[in-house]
C-alpha cells in the first residue's frame, strides 16, 4: 500500500469512489440509531433484522501529524428513514481551529454546517461544487437524490472528530421529503446548548 511519507496518487471513481485506499469505515443504520427523527421506526426495522448500509468512508494513508492532510471519500447511499433522507452522523472537529473542504463527485445532496450558536448554513454538494467548511462548525451531509452521493473530504490530519457535542443537541435543521421534494425544516427535537 502507499506510504503517506512518500508521493502517491489514487484514482477517483469506481465502486469505492477512490482507489487504492488504505482504510474502509462502514456505517449501517444500527450505527446511527439515535440520529434519525423516527426512532420508533428505526427500532422496528432493526428488530426485524433490517439494517441497511447508510454510508462508507474510504481513506487514503494518513500520518495524523500536524501539517499533514487526510483525504477521505464518502459514499452516502440513497434512501430514507420515514421521510428523512439518509445522512452522515455529523461532527465538530476536536481541534476547533481546523477547517475542511468537500468536493462533490457523484450524485446530489446537501450539507448542513452548524456553528456553536446553532446557526445553520445549508448548501448543495454535487459534481463541480467545492464546499468550504469553516472552523468550529459541525457538518453533516444528506443524500437527497435517488443514486449514491459521493464526495471527497480534505482536512488537517490532527483535526480529530467530536461526535458527542452535536449528538447532544442534534442539528437545528433536518432534510425531509415533502411532496416528492427535499425540504430543509426546523428540527423539532433540536436541543439548544
Ligand atoms: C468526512 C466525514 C465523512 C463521514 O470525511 O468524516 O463524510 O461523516 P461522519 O464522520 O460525520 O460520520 C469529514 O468531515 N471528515 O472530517
Ligand atoms: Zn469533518
Amino acid at each position: 500500500m502507499n506510504d503517506a511519507n512518500k508521493a502517491f496518487s489514487s484514482r477517483l471513481g469506481g465502486i469505492t469512489g477512490i482507489f487504492p485506499y488504505e482504510a474502509e469505515i462502514k456505517h449501517k443504520l444500527s450505527d446511527l440509531s439515535n440520529h434519525f427523527q423516527d426512532e420508533r421506526l428505526v427500532k422496528d426495522m432493526l428488530s426485524r433484522g433490517e439494517n441497511p448500509k447508510i454510508y462508507d468512508v474510504y481513506e487514503l494513508p494518513q500520518l495524523a501529524t500536524e501539517g499533514s492532510l487526510n483525504v477521505g471519500c464518502t459514499i452516502l447511499h440513497s434512501g430514507k428513514i420515514g421521510s428523512e433522507y439518509y445522512f452522515t452522523k455529523g461532527h465538530f472537529h476536536q481541534k476547533q481551529s481546523t477547517s475542511e473542504v468537500y468536493v462533490g463527485l457523484e450524485g446530489e445532496g446537501l450539507i448542513l454546517i452548524q456553528d456553536r450558536k446553532g446557526e445553520v448554513a445549508c448548501m448543495e454538494i454535487k459534481p463541480h461544487i467545492v464546499v468550504y467548511i469553516p472552523p468550529n462548525t459541525a457538518h453533516r451531509s444528506v443524500n437527497t437524490g435517488d443514486s449514491r452521493l459521493v464526495f471527497l473530504a480534505v482536512y488537517p490530519s490532527d483535526s480529530g472528530h467530536d461526535y458527542e457535542s452535536i449528538k447532544r443537541t442534534g442539528f437545528a435543521k433536518i432534510v425531509a421529503e415533502r411532496d416528492g421534494k427535499p425540504v430543509v425544516e426546523a428540527n423539532p427535537k433540536y436541543r439548544e446548548s
